[in-house]
């Protein structure tokens, strides 16, 4: 990829520059930031070869973490360490710095999206996989301890190619339709288009500064890109990367909103929007036909046909705030509650097709509800969600959208996961003391049937399966960590695959076919 040949000569280069310049020690932070990591990283810290250093990406490294990446460098990646430059007050200083938030951001719309397109000109498409794997039943795993993404024949768990990926991914990866290609968005806003058959990447755009996911068109010719900054929604071709729309985001008061999330909605042929700052969801639809419910009178009062907008926008307003979501499986219904909620206030229930709350949800302690599962239970279909906050699993009838049982965990939890062919759901216990345990809660009664506690003392999350439902990949979120096969019938452990921090997991098959266990 040129943007890693970039980066590793200009890391040279801003090292040799430094070197020339003889010990600079301590000049006040915002000189020694143009001094040795603008060249990198962006004048204006929003990033260029290396990734943005501002709040909202930096969040997860905590202040020493951050001073000791700067004076001895980052292994296996292309950042130098500065100590011979800098001393620990100096480092020290960058941080307060790099922890301000910036005030004015620069423009980053159609135009300078395209031109951070950055395609890979050694990539050679192919007309098979060149590997002998079942193509539905490969499953990537995202390793964010040094920044890769490792592909793993499902069957016989060889990892097929271990590639390098922009700086800090979030969110699920998305499947084309087919399965063949994988888009991968960075908390950069980043996002890089890989070829599973030819296993290349085949090229990377910055589809915003700060985003949070992306989503999938059902129809597989659009990625949507949500961001925090700036406050906008992006619409990517698949095809080449290049920018097909830029929705700035704004409430029907005018007041600007990042976005939280957005997610594809197949049978409606739109994206739903979460939205942070205001109490609105957005459906932005690329079909042909959108139903015609309630859109915005911008593109109305123009005088064009449905078919003359490119992509539509109906703006739905809420009694509250809500940024996280749960599609039921007909995905007619919103269950979605605010992150920023304080311990007990609750969700709401939305049903699409009329636009109107339907439901209040009775939601203990900050729900991650876009890592719930859905599976058949006394003729009903029910829905479990992870809290961070309070340490039970809800879960919640989804007809009369009543909470039937709080599952008591051994803390706060981030993912629930589960398989149509499996008799168990997995739920982590990612918070606190005991985040090295894993519960497997039983789908009909309700009960833990086992603890594990794969690695002793070390972090243990996030579960996905092979496409049959056989086994079970459990993480070790460590940077020693590892991705431990359990056969999902025995609760055995059957092989321990070695890996950088990995977090997220996901099996072609499970993804491209809306599995109700996971996440779409
Ligand atoms: Fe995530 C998915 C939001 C923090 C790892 N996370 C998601 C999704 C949302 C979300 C909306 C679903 C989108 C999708 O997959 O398309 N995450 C948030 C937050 O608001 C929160 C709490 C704070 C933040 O600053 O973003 C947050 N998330 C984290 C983490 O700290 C995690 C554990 C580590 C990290 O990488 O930052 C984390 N989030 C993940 C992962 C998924 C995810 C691995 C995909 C799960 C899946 O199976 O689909």
């Amino acid at each position: 990829m040129t943007r890693s040949t970039n980066f590793s000569k200009i890391a040279r280069l801003a090292t040799a520059v430094v070197a020339l310049s003889g010990s600079l020690g301590f000049a006040g932070p915002n000189e020694d930031y143009q001094e040795h990591c603008a060249s990198c990283h962006g004048e204006d810290r929003l990033g260029g070869s290396g990734p943005a250093l501002i709040p909202e990406t930096l969040r997860k490294i905590r202040g020493p973490n951050l001073a000791e990446v700067i004076l001895n460098g980052r292994v296996a990646t292309q950042m130098p360490g500065f100590s011979e430059y800098l001393d620990q007050g100096g480092a020290d200083a960058i941080v307060e710095l790099l922890q301000t938030p910036i005030e004015v951001l620069p423009p980053w719309g159609e135009e300078e999206i395209n031109a951070s397109r950055d395609m890979n000109p050694d990539y050679i498409p192919v007309d098979a996989p060149v590997w002998d794997a079942d193509p539905m039943n490969i499953t990537v795993v995202v390793e964010t301890g040094d920044h890769h993404v490792s592909v793993l024949d499902g069957d016989t768990f060889e990892v097929l190619d271990r590639f390098p990926t922009p700086f800090a991914v979030h969110g699920g990866p998305k499947y084309d339709p087919t399965g063949r290609y994988l888009f991968i968005m960075s908390r950069d806003g980043w996002v890089q288009k890989y070829d599973i058959y030819a296993l290349q990447t085949v090229g990377q755009v910055r589809a915003g500064l700060n985003s949070r996911n992306i989503a999938m068109s059902s129809d597989g010719k659009w990625l949507a890109v949500a961001s925090y900054l700036p406050n906008m929604l992006t619409i990517l071709s698949t095809e080449d990367l290049t920018v097909a729309k830029v929705q700035m985001v704004k409430g029907k008061d005018g007041t600007p909103s990042r976005v939280a999330a957005v997610y594809q909605v197949p049978p409606r042929e739109s994206f739903v929007l979460a939205l942070k700052d205001v109490p609105e969801i957005w459906e932005i639809f690329y079909g042909k036909n959108p139903p015609q419910f309630g859109f915005a009178h911008d593109w109305r009062t123009e005088g064009l046909a449905h078919t003359d907008i490119p992509f539509p926008v109906r703006k739905i307003t809420l009694p509250d705030y809500l940024d996280d979501f749960f599609f039921d499986q007909t995905y007619e219904y919103i269950m979605g509650a605010s992150r920023d909620g304080a311990e007990g206030t609750g969700g709401q229930v939305i049903d699409l097709v009329i636009g109107h709350k339907i439901a209040d949800l009775d939601l203990p302690g900050m729900p991650h509800l876009s890592s719930g599962t859905t599976w058949e239970r006394n003729g009903t279909t029910v829905m479990a969600t992870p809290h961070m906050r309070g340490g039970v699993v809800s879960v919640i009838d989804m007809s009369t959208w009543e909470t039937i049982k709080l599952i008591e965990a051994k803390g706060p939890g981030f993912f629930v996961r589960s398989h149509e062919n499996s008799k168990y759901i997995w739920a982590d216990v990612f918070f606190g003391p005991n985040r090295d345990l894993m519960h497997v809660i039983d789908k009909q009664s309700l009960e833990i049937v086992k603890t594990l506690q794969p690695a002793v003392g070390k972090t243990v999350a996030h579960v996905e399966f092979t496409k049959d439902g056989r086994y079970a990949l459990v993480s070790v979120w460590e940077d020693d960590g590892a991705v431990i096969i359990y056969d999902a019938e025995t609760l055995e452990e059957v092989r321990r695959l070695p890996m950088r921090k990995p977090s997220g997991k996901y099996n072609v098959w499970n993804k491209i076919t809306f599995s109700e266990g996971t996440s779409h």
